[in-house]
């Protein structure tokens, strides 16, 4: 598309067709299409929502510290947990996952960007604005906070608002909310598959990826196929509300339980979404810290590849009360119990991977470790939940609330942890504080578990989830307060990290990280810390699994590991050359333009308002249009009068 003549009549195209070159100061983040900056980008979104969620956790926590708790209405408690679990689905985990993987992956994999990145850029800001969209529902006045649950049930949420069962707009904004950020989700997962299955540098056979990019492939794919699934089900419920389609409404002859049954169609593969990811950051950490290979890589891989199938065919285990009959139970409850097996399967090999290892119990692997055991608990109440008579006591108690915290936040948010731990130093070239990071774990793994242990108790004592009050004298007020205590402790725990990256990466108190600071496995401890932004000078090429480690090692006749002398971090040739000659794709300010037409558009939908929709269609169809027209790159100066840019994209 650009040729010769792009470069030559570059000058004179007009200023809104012409491609930013700044890539430093504030506007070049506007504009940037660097999957690295894109990365941190969702990680700090992830992260302040992150915050923003465990500050409404804590608001649940204090309601609930004694009987009739009185610092939140009714209303209010439940706009707070609605907003608590999709916040930290969908404004949290998600984005999280991603953003690591928006870092990590195409460096992993030895490639220089991702395959599309524009729309790279386009999916973080979709997720922006869907975030912005959601939260302005608490703006006063608007009367639109989303209040009915995260999986917002049907006839609930569905009904119109005139007769509806729920004050406000809520799941007006709830539903659209949904919709913006499956848009964005749904891009970044066909950029991951393309990037993953296209862009591996030479030698980087599918078997010899890293496991968090596997993992991450699968990811992919249950988003492509999972997001459409809510985004018909939330279209429904939308239309229910707003134009009278009466999908679910009983009175009408409509179905509440087909929406269960579409949204678990999602929703079980969704907490796969969360968990894979998890997964595969641990299954990074644990060998290097370890110094061993993986145990079993080609049994993760393909047990995490068995999740991402049998994930599709257990979503009924969240309807077992709803009256479904006893074939379609029996059949469901089978199906949960075997994908039990995949996930034991992982969990012995990462013990293997330890076992007998050198092991070197950095915060990284602590945290590591921390997820193999918590997970493990959260494991293994899902299996209870499998069994049909226990989970029809079961439903709906904090029992349910206790499993899959420990399954979300004993392993995706502990994993996530680890891996900040682990990567953060390679991102910023800075070393995290380790003593920090020791008080970090611990006094999260204390706060966790004293959080959310007694939530088992106070399940199976009958405490309902969801529940803004309760009576003195039923056996619950002890582990209530005990709940509130652990989670004030969370909460020091994550202030505690916050300090620890302030004082070692932004005021620099951390010691140099250099290329290789942990002894690493894989590619992206050969290149700079923080990489260049072409990641690699001169493209890897891949002749093993864990291919930096067979650089710097070999076996002597026993199996004894052997240093190999011109092996190590110091002896890639990386950063000592300058890359000239490496055109990257030149930044963009489209992508954030369309997405920021989402928003108008979101406001249109719940209002509507011709007004905000010309608005919407404006912006979004302004940029779109833009989009397609500008140049695939910006000639830089020297190209102008030299060399033919190559077109990257
Ligand atoms: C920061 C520490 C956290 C605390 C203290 C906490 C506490 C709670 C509590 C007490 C509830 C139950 C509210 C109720 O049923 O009345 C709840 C619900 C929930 N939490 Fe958390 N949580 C935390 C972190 C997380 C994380 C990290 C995730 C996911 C990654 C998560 C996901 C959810 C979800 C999905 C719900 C269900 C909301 C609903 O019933 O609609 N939470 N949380
Ligand atoms: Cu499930």
């Amino acid at each position: 598309m650009t040729t010769v003549s792009g470069a030559v009549t570059a000058p004179r195209r007009a200023l809104l067709l012409r491609r930013p070159t700044k890539t430093t100061g504030a506007f070049s983040w506007l504009t940037t299409i660097d999957h690295k900056r894109i990365g941190i980008m969702y990680c700090s979104l992830s992260l302040l929502s992150f915050l923003v969620g465990g500050l409404e956790a804590l608001l649940i926590r204090l309601q609930l510290a004694g009987p009739n708790g009185t610092v939140v209405s009714a209303a209010q408690y439940n706009e707070l947990f609605t907003m608590h679990g999709t916040t930290m689905v969908f404004l949290m985990g998600m984005p999280m996952a991603v953003g690591i993987a928006n870092y990590f992956v195409p460096i992993m994999i030895g490639a220089r960007d991702v395959a599309f990145p524009r729309l790279n850029a386009f999916g973080f800001y979709v997720v922006a604005v869907g975030a912005i969209f959601l939260y302005s529902s608490w703006i006063p006045g608007i009367n639109g906070v989303p209040n009915g649950g995260w999986f917002g049930y049907t006839p609930l949420t569905d009904t119109p608002i005139s007769a509806g069962f729920l004050p406000g707009r809520g799941p007006d904004f709830w539903s659209i909310g949904l919709i913006m950020l499956g848009i964005g989700s749904t891009t970044s997962a066909i950029n991951f598959i393309v990037t993953i299955l296209n862009l591996r540098a030479p030698g980087m056979t599918l078997m010899r990826m890293p496991v968090f990019v596997w993992m991450m492939l699968v990811v992919a794919f249950l988003t492509l196929f999972a997001m459409p699934i809510i985004t018909v089900a939330l279209i429904m419920v939308f239309f229910d509300r707003n134009y009278g389609t009466l999908f679910f409404q009983p009175a009408a002859g409509g179905d509440p339980l087909l929406y269960q049954h579409l949204f678990w169609l999602f929703g079980h593969p969704e907490v796969y979404i969360l968990i894979l990811p998890g997964m595969g950051i641990v299954s990074e950490i644990l060998p290097v810290f370890s110094r061993k290979p993986l145990f079993g890589y080609a049994v993760v891989v393909f047990s995490g590849i068995a999740i991402g199938f049998l994930g599709w065919g257990v979503w009924a285990h969240h309807m077992f009360a709803t009256g479904l009959s006893p074939v379609a139970i029996s059949a469901f409850a089978v199906s949960t119990m075997l994908i039990a097996v995949p996930t034991g399967v992982k969990i012995f090999n990462w013990l293997s991977t330890v076992w007998r290892g050198a092991v070197r119990l950095t915060t990284a692997m602590l945290f590591a470790l921390g997820f193999i055991a918590m997970f493990t608990i959260g494991g293994l109440s899902g299996v209870l939940h499998s069994v049909v008579p226990s989970d029809t006591q079961q439903t709906d108690t904090y029992f349910v609330v206790a499993h899959f915290h420990y399954v979300l936040f004993g392993g995706l948010m502990l994993a996530v942890f680890g891996g900040f731990y682990y990567w953060l130093p390679k991102v910023f070239g800075r070393m995290l504080d380790e003593r920090l990071g020791k008080w970090n774990f611990w006094t999260m793994l204390i706060g966790f578990n004293l959080t959310f242990f007694p939530m088992h108790f106070v399940g199976l004592y009958g405490m309902p989830r969801r529940t803004y009050r309760y009576d003195e004298g039923l056996g619950w007020d002890v582990w209530n307060q005990i709940e509130t205590v652990g989670a004030f402790i969370i909460g020091v725990s994550t202030l505690i990290f916050l300090a620890n990256v302030i004082v070692s990466i932004k005021f620099k108190r951390g010691a140099v990280a250099g290329n290789d600071p942990w002894d690493g496995r894989t590619l992206e401890w050969t290149t700079a810390s923080p990489p260049p932004a072409y990641n690699f000078a001169d493209v890897p090429e891949v002749e093993a699994r864990d291919e930096f480690w067979h650089h710097k090692y070999t076996e002597d006749d026993e199996g004894r590991l052997m240093p190999l002398p011109s092996g190590g971090a110091d002896a890639a040739p990386a950063e000592e050359k300058h890359g000239h000659g490496i055109h990257m794709p030149s930044p963009s300010i489209y992508p954030l333009v369309m997405a920021l037409g989402l928003l108008p558009l979101g406001y249109a939908a719940v209002y509507h308002s011709f007004a905000w929709l010309g608005l919407g269609v404006l912006v979004l169809l302004f940029g779109m249009y833009a989009w397609a027209i500008e140049p695939a790159t910006e000639p830089e100066p020297e190209t102008v009068t030299g060399r033919t840019p190559e077109p990257v994209h």
